[in-house]
């Protein structure tokens, strides 16, 4: 286990309003200006889900190519895209994501109730977004919502082999209302399952949804595991007090990891654990 801290910011999400959360990054001016503050406050790879001009969530490849670009001229983190997208869009728009060729895309392992919502991730489809990514180079990162999952992971690496690279990462995504809690308790459980079926140096994140942010980070710190932060999980940043943006929550995940004595990984530290090509050799 990296004696640092991975930081992913997941800066947007896709279920905010722009109404309801004005700063919450949307145009793609306000995704790169965030994306430069949070590399600088210890954020080593994004996570990122675009809107369209309305603020709605969007797949559009154009915008998507667009974004990973500027992302790449104006920083040095790893493009993290997500193949999630909202609840609401089709299988073959998300699988479209991997055209715009970005460094890391999300892969959701399993259907999950999402609140009142379904997020649908069939089997065959969990097996395109794997295979694709294998062939186009892209590294995943595993989207945990519920052990099972983890279950799920290591049947289709059993099928079909590693991701691009060799390394797996996952990431624990807990206190949706559907999947597991975001609980100490349950994150144990995760580590521990994820040491069982999955191979010996599979490295973790970890966010908690809403009220679980806490406990969830401190938990994964302390369990040895890395963080993600940002608007995209977290909108309250203490009782009555709304966040404020995302290098809020980033400094906040830094300083806490630090703390810890697991200080931030520099975006080359991040690479390296990844398996991603040093940035020099890094295709454009
Ligand atoms: N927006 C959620 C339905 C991902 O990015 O891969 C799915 C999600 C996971 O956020
Ligand atoms: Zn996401």
């Amino acid at each position: 286990m990296a004696n640092g801290t991975l930081i992913t910011v997941a800066p947007t999400g896709a279920e905010s309003s722009k109404v309801d959360v004005p700063n919450l990054p949307v145009t793609l001016q306000e995704l790169v200006g965030t994306a430069e503050e949070c590399e600088a406050l210890g954020a080593s790879v994004i996570h990122v889900h675009i809107r369209n001009d309305a603020a709605l969530p969007t797949l559009d490849l154009g915008r998507l190519r667009e974004t990973v670009a500027a992302l790449r001229a104006q920083t040095r983190l790893v493009v993290q895209l997500s193949s999630g997208g909202a609840v609401t869009d089709r299988e073959s728009d998300r699988l479209r994501v991997l055209d715009a060729a970005p460094e890391m895309a999300s892969c959701t392992m399993g259907t999950v109730n999402f609140g009142d919502d379904v997020f649908m991730n069939r089997w065959e489809f969990i097996v395109d977004l794997h295979t694709r990514m294998q062939e186009r180079e892209i590294v995943p990162e595993y989207e945990i919502f519920d052990l099972g999952q983890l279950w799920s992971l290591a049947r289709l690496l059993d099928k079909f082999g590693l991701p691009y690279g060799g390394h797996v990462h996952v990431d624990y995504v807990m206190g949706v209302p559907g999947g597991m809690p975001g609980t100490v308790e349950a994150l144990v459980a995760a580590k521990q399952l994820t040491r069982e079926v999955l191979p010996p140096n599979t490295t973790f994140s970890a966010t908690g949804i809403g009220r679980t942010t806490l406990p969830v980070m401190l938990a994964s710190l302390a369990a040895g595991g890395h963080l993600r932060v940002g608007m995209e999980d977290t909108l309250t940043y203490a009782k009555g007090q709304p966040v404020e943006s995302n290098m809020q929550l980033v400094a906040r995940g830094a300083g806490f990891a630090r703390l810890a004595q697991r200080p931030p990984l520099s975006v080359d530290e991040t690479r390296a654990m990844l398996g991603l090509r040093a940035l020099e050799t890094a295709s454009a």
